[in-house]
C-alpha cells in the first residue's frame, strides 16, 4: 500500500515553568506531527521532536517517501539512511544524552515507522499493538512525572500547578497528580536543588505515599562521591535512581556501591552504547524511548537485549502530545519485559493534537486502544491552533538554559556540579 501524500506540521502546546537540570521549560514545547496518505483513503500519524533542526532532518526524507509501500520497513530505514547518512543532531531532549549519527536515523526513522504503524493497522484493521505481536497487558502504567516549578512564566500570571519549590508543596502536587489519574510509581525530576534538599523531597514523599514505588532523576547533577551518599540515605525507600552522574564509568563507580538499581536515558542511548554499558555492570534499567531508539520494533529488539542481559526495561518521556501517548502505549503493551511504569509528561499539558476520550488514565495506566491503528484522530482545528502557536511563539528549539537567565541572570547547568 503505497504512499500517496506526506505532510509535516511543526506544533506548539503551552507548557509549564518546569525545573531540571538544564534551566526551565520555555511557555512552549515543539513537536512534529506527520500525515501519511496512502492508496485507498487510508492515513497514518506519527509524533516527535519540533525543534528546527530535527524537522529539518525529516524534511529530507519526505520526498522520498512518496510512493513508499507502508509494509516494507526495512526498505524506509534504507532510504533514510541514503538520504541522512552523515548527519549528526544534538540532543537536548534527554537533557544532553549521547548524540550520533546512528541515533540521528534512528529519531528520523522512528517518526515515519509509527506512521507506516498506524496506516498499516488501518489497512487490516487491527491495533498496533497487535501487529507488534499482540498485547501481554490490555492497560499501560505510568508514573507520575513531578517537577519543581516556578508558578509562573515571566510576565505571566500563575499558573494552576503555582509554584513546587519545597517539599511540602511537592507533596501537595503529587496528592493532585495522584488524586486526578491514580498513579502509583512518583518519580522526581531532581538536579534543582541541593541533594540534601531533594533527599528530604524524597522522604516527605515516602512519608505521604507509603508504598508507592519512588524515583529520583538529577539528569547527572552529581559527582560519583554525591550519588552513592544520596543512593546511601535514599537506599530504603527508591524503586530506582536514575542518571545520577554522567557517563558509563561513573555510572558503573556508583552501582557498584549501592544496592540501589540505576537507571538511565542519558548514558545508554543507542545500540553502540549497551555492550560497554552492560559489561561495566553500570545499570540495572534502562529507559526506553521509541523517538530515539528507532521506532517501536526496535524497542522491541531492546527488551529482548535487556532481558537477556537481566536489565529491566522502563520508558523514558519528553513533553509530548497525544499521538506520540498512543505509540507508547501500544510498544508498551506489545512488550512483555516492560514491566516498570512508564514516565509521561501528561498531566501537564493542557492542548493536544487529537480527538479527546481516545486515551484515559484509570488507575495510573492507559487502556490500549480498541480501534484500528494507534486508535486516536486528529482535531483538525486543535491542529491549526497548535500549528498557529508554533508560527507565534518564534521558538525553534528548547533551550532550558537561556530562559531560566531570565529568572536566575548567572544561571548555569547544574550538570556534574554537586
Ligand atoms: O522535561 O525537563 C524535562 C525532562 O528532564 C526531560 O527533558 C528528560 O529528558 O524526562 C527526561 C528524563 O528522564 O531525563
Ligand atoms: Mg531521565
Amino acid at each position: 500500500m503505497r504512499i500517496t501524500d506526506i505532510t509535516l506540521t511543526p506544533v506548539a502546546f503551552a507548557d509549564p515553568p518546569l525545573l531540571n537540570v538544564m534551566g526551565v521549560h520555555e511557555p512552549f514545547a515543539l513537536r512534529g506531527i506527520l500525515r501519511m496518505r496512502c492508496e485507498d483513503g487510508v492515513a497514518g500519524l506519527g509524533e516527535s521532536y519540533g525543534d528546527r533542526a530535527f524537522l529539518d532532518q525529516v524534511r529530507r526524507v519526505l520526498p522520498r517517501l512518496v510512493g513508499h509501500d507502508v509494509f516494507d520497513l526495512p526498505g524506509l530505514r534504507r532510504l533514510v539512511v541514503e538520504e541522512l547518512g552523515g548527519s549528526v543532531l544534538t540532543d537536548e531532549h534527554g537533557l544532553i544524552g549521547g548524540y550520533s549519527m546512528r541515533k540521528t536515523v534512528a529519531s528520523v526513522y522512528a517518526l515515519f515507522e509509527v506512521a507506516c504503524l498506524d496506516a498499516q493497522g488501518h489497512a487490516v484493521g487491527r491495533p498496533v499493538a497487535d501487529l507488534l505481536g499482540g498485547r501481554a497487558r490490555d492497560a499501560v502504567e505510568f508514573s507520575a512525572y513531578l517537577f519543581y516549578k516556578y508558578g509562573a512564566h515571566r510576565g505571566a500570571p500563575e499558573d494552576s500547578w503555582g509554584p513546587v519549590l519545597t517539599p511540602e508543596a511537592l507533596v501537595d502536587s503529587a496528592r493532585q497528580m495522584v488524586g486526578e489519574y491514580g498513579f502509583r510509581s512518583l518519580k522526581l525530576k531532581g538536579g534543582v536543588f541541593e541533594p540534601d534538599q531533594e533527599i528530604e523531597a524524597i522522604h516527605a514523599l515516602a512519608g505521604a505515599f507509603p508504598g508507592h514505588p519512588l524515583r529520583l532523576d538529577p539528569n547527572a547533577a552529581w559527582t560519583p562521591e554525591t550519588a552513592v551518599r544520596v543512593a546511601g540515605e535514599l537506599q530504603e525507600v527508591l524503586e530506582y535512581l536514575e542518571d545520577p552522574t554522567p557517563g558509563i564509568g561513573g555510572m558503573a563507580q556508583v552501582a557498584a556501591r549501592t544496592p540501589v538499581p540505576l537507571a538511565t536515558n542519558m548514558c545508554v542511548v543507542d545500540l553502540g552504547n549497551v555492550e560497554p554499558a552492560f559489561r561495566a555492570r553500570a545499570i540495572g534499567v534502562l529507559l526506553s524511548d521509541h523517538h530515539f531508539w528507532g521506532g517501536l520494533r526496535a524497542t522491541q529488539a531492546l527488551s529482548v537485549t535487556c532481558e537477556s542481559f537481566g536489565i529491566g526495561l522502563s520508558m523514558h518521556s519528553n513533553s509530548h502530545l497525544g499521538i506520540s501517548l498512543a505509540a507508547m502505549v501500544h510498544v508498551a503493551a506489545a512488550t512483555p519485559h516492560l514491566t516498570y511504569a512508564c514516565d509521561t509528561h501528561w498531566p501537564w499539558k493542557t492542548e493536544d493534537v487529537i480527538v479527546p476520550g481516545a486515551l484515559e488514565f484509570r488507575e495510573g495506566a492507559v487502556a490500549v486502544p480498541d480501534g484500528p491503528g494507534l486508535g486516536v484522530e486528529i482535531d483538525e482545528d486543535a491542529l491549526a491552533r497548535l500549528h498557529e502557536n508554533y508560527r507565534r511563539c518564534g521558538l525553534t528549539k528548547r533551550d532550558d538554559t537561556m530562559y531560566m537567565r531570565q529568572y536566575v541572570e548567572d544561571f548555569i547547568p547544574h550538570t556534574a556540579r554537586w
